[in-house]
């Protein structure tokens, strides 16, 4: 893999500022943010109200411990634009989350708004790797979705030549591939297997394939899924994270040189973990909940927004602005098996450990009797494995999940192609569990 780190003086120059100036900056505008979402948002108002703290209460940034947080209800409870803080007209661009329950959560953004999202996404992409000239295979969704669109904004920013491809039509993906030669590529990690499997269909050597640097996110992946796409492009691989509500993709990136955790851009979203449970601030560098404050947004402030993702906080490195690390998943997908607590990611580390299977999976609950139980979907790393084989691999895929997450899981490993694909956040969790 080619060396892609950026050239030190093409950063923004606040990427590498000291502490203390990010700080003042953060204060500064975090009193504006407050202010602002008071004064334009009724629901801003009445919970600070009802909290008993006002903007000017702020005079240092622990103060903002001090101030309520925010949930998705709270959005969708004002839908669709009673969280914009500008009148309508001045709002340019509206995303909507994809709420497969429910109310979608809308956000907005003005022109401002969208000129600071571009700036985020494009530090995001030069932190992986890419400048100006490059090109760029965006397969991020286009749509309500921010992935796509979001992307784009920076990638325009950053100067790059980009194709919108989006998500789906896989043969076609590849065939771009081959034929513009991109050197980065955006998408979601599972999709991105997708195309893997897509160009050993079309008898294409993945590894040969222009790609120097995939940017990848919008669902939780792990360490030792960022060694199996490397190792099958001979490519970069990093990870990008964001959330509508905040934003959209570029709220934090990790750097294509160091690769151990997302730095925040901390001048536009200011991070905090809580404590799940009780809601308090966690002790420097422990796990929780994050939590966003936007210091900048103009139609859709968020204060003290809950995202329910689950990371902690350290300090920076190959930027000043302090990373999360790689999140280990969110709250609603934490599943309690017998009283353990398992998440995702750990069934897929435990997954790639094991040779005779492909990076493919989905988990199953249901509950025969009384217990809950867990059967993982995987798929045989090649297709036309014998049967003793597979068996072999489910096997040792039973223990190393024993092993590691401690608890007992039925594993069926299918034929290739078996386990659903996705082409945009993959499905993990098919809960067969009666409801109620
Ligand atoms: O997924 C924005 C995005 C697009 C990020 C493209 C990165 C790339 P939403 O659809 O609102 O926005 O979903 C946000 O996805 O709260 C996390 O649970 C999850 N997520 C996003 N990025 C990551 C990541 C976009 N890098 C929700 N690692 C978030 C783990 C992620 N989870």
């Amino acid at each position: 893999m080619k060396d892609l780190t950026p050239d030190r003086k093409n950063l923004d120059p606040i990427e590498i500022a000291s502490r203390d100036e990010i700080a003042a900056l953060q204060l500064e505008r975090l009193k504006w943010s407050l202010r602002h979402a008071y004064e334009n948002v009724p629901f801003y108002r009445d919970s600070f109200d009802a909290a008993g703290v006002h903007p000017d209460d702020l005079k240092d940034l622990s103060d903002l411990a001090r101030f309520p947080l925010t949930v998705k209800t709270d959005l969708r409870d004002n839908y669709p634009f009673g969280m914009f803080a500008v009148p309508r007209e001045q709002v340019a661009r509206i995303h909507a989350s994809s709420g497969t329950t429910g109310q979608p959560t809308v956000v907005g953004y003005t022109q401002k708004d969208l000129e600071h999202w571009g700036t985020v996404v494009a530090r995001s992409l030069r932190a992986a790797g890419l400048r100006t000239g490059d090109m760029l295979h965006n397969a991020y969704g286009y749509g309500l979705f921010t992935g796509g669109l979001g992307i784009h904004l920076g990638a325009d920013a950053l100067g790059l030549t980009t194709y919108p491809i989006s998500g789906g039509m896989t043969p076609r993906q590849v065939r771009l591939i081959e034929d513009f030669k991109p050197k980065g590529i955006t998408v979601t990690p599972s999709y991105a297997l997708s195309i893997l499997d897509e160009f050993a269909r079309q008898g294409f050597n993945p590894r040969a394939s222009s790609l120097e640097v995939g940017i990848f996110g919008a669902e939780p992946w792990t360490n030792a899924m960022r060694l199996e796409i490397e190792q099958a492009f001979d490519m970069h691989a990093v990870d990008i994270y964001g959330l509508s509500e905040v934003m959209g993709p570029g709220v934090s990136m990790e750097c294509v040189e160091t690769k151990d955790g997302l730095h925040i851009w901390e001048d536009h979203f200011y991070p905090e973990v809580i404590n799940p449970e009780t809601g308090e601030p966690v002790g420097e560098g422990e796990q929780g909940e994050l939590v966003f404050t936007s210091l900048t947004k103009e139609a859709f402030p968020v204060i003290r927004y809950r995202t329910r993702d689950l990371t902690r906080l350290l300090p920076g490195t190959a930027r000043s602005m302090r990373r999360m690390e790689k999140i280990t998943g969110r709250s609603d997908d934490m599943i309690i098996l017998r009283g353990v607590n398992v998440f995702p990611t750990q069934i897929e580390e435990a997954l790639m450990k094991v040779p005779g299977l492909a990076p493919h999976f989905q988990i199953e609950l249901s509950r025969p009797g009384r217990m809950d139980q867990m059967r993982i979907l995987c798929e045989e790393a090649q297709p036309g494995m014998s049967d003793e084989a597979c068996a072999q691999a489910a096997k040792t895929l039973s223990a190393h999940i024993k092993q590691t997450v401690g608890i007992s899981a039925a594993v069926d490993v299918a034929k290739s192609g078996g386990v659903a694909r996705s082409e945009g956040k993959a499905v993990r969790i098919l809960d067969n569990r009666p409801k109620g």
